[in-house]
């Protein structure tokens, strides 16, 4: 299996964020990449693929082009107006205010392209999320050249990051961006199957209106997590992208005995879509002793989710997502990697 990692994408470096109302360290840390990638090394994989720099054109084919000037340019505009530390949005669009006007102030566009207070953007911010964004990207150019399991070590996660929208600790859309480098590639139905505890509203917001893209999701109920807004069982695409979304939220202290039922209900759903290829957005946050979640999945769990995928038949590409207890995020990883290859 060739995995994917740029050691770029260990430059940005959080400090803290709003948590429930209290400032705490950051739980996105760098730490977390190089945790997984040593667990790699040590199971026998081998040494990152390091991804090629494919520039900013496929960026810019999903992401709205001034939301991605914004993001290269918001610490250097943050700096510029004489602050340092962590750049924080804290003032939002409301209903009735000017949705239309982004703001020249960097106070402003924070608030215009962020969601919440706990995705803080620092010195090396847009490195990082650019090189995890071609981490996604090499790893998908990977299955299209015929690999059938590759393996994205993306970091900072993206599945939260909408056309215009950073978030929930995410800025570029990881796996959006790889299942739209596979429809180029000539798939001509692609699943994007999200198993992180939290939903992915950003990669649904992007497949929202089409057919083409399925986006399903297991995760903790919005009535009590995060992102809140968004996740609901109803919420199913619309036009064309009508019944190509599928959101099956599952309550806080869900076991495998109830995962593995959405999981079967979820993997259904795509093969019905027609989809020839997987990105599997991963997220092990699911995992029992996760530090901002709440689902009680096991680590031996993670290898029947993989099995349950890899009886989908098709090649997958994993894009790494969340996973927050630093010394287990290893072990589940691998898990989930064991259970793909059968
Ligand atoms: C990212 B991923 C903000 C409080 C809410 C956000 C959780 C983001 C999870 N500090 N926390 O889906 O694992
Ligand atoms: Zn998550």
């Amino acid at each position: 299996m060739k995995w994917f990692f740029s050691s770029q994408q260990r430059t940005h470096q959080g400090g803290v964020e709003m948590n429930r109302g209290t400032m705490v360290p950051c739980h996105e840390s760098a730490e977390r990449c190089d945790i997984i990638a040593a667990a790699l090394q040590a199971g026998g994989y081998g040494p990152p693929t390091a991804p090629t720099d494919g520039g900013e054109a496929p960026l810019r084919a999903l992401h709205d082009g001034a939301y991605v000037d914004f993001l290269r340019q918001a610490y250097p505009d943050w700096q510029a107006s004489g602050r340092s530390g962590s750049a924080l949005p804290f003032t939002f669009v409301g209903p009735g205010m000017r949705r239309d006007r982004v703001g020249a102030s960097i106070f402003a566009r924070l608030g215009h392209y962020g969601f919440d207070v706990g995705t803080p953007i620092v010195e090396g911010t847009w490195n990082a999320a650019y090189w995890s964004a071609q981490t996604a990207l090499s790893a998908a150019a990977a299955i299209a050249q015929g690999e059938t399991l590759a393996f994205a070590l993306c970091r900072p996660p993206g599945h939260h990051a909408g056309r215009a929208q950073f978030g929930g600790y995410c800025y570029l859309n990881n796996a959006a961006l790889a299942a739209q480098a596979l429809r180029h590639a000539g798939h001509q139905r692609v699943a994007v199957l999200d198993v992180d505890y939290h939903h992915g509203n950003g990669t649904q917001e992007l497949f929202w209106n089409r057919q083409d893209v399925f986006y399903g999701s297991i995760h903790a109920d919005p009535e009590t997590d995060f992102p809140f807004f968004s996740g609901f069982a109803d919420e199913t695409g619309e036009g064309a992208g009508h019944g190509a979304t599928l959101n099956l939220p599952l309550p806080q202290g869900t076991t495998w005995d109830t995962y593995q039922t959405a999981l079967d209900t979820l993997c259904q759903a795509a093969t019905n879509h027609g989809a020839s290829a997987v990105v599997l957005s991963l997220g092990v946050d699911t995992w029992q002793g996760d530090p901002i979640s709440g689902f009680s999945l096991q680590t031996s769990d993670f290898y029947h989710l993989g099995q349950r995928i890899a009886r989908l038949g098709c090649p997958v590409l994993v894009v790494m997502e969340g996973g927050y207890a630093v010394a287990e995020v290893g072990h589940n990883v691998l898990k989930v990697i064991a259970g793909l290859r059968g």
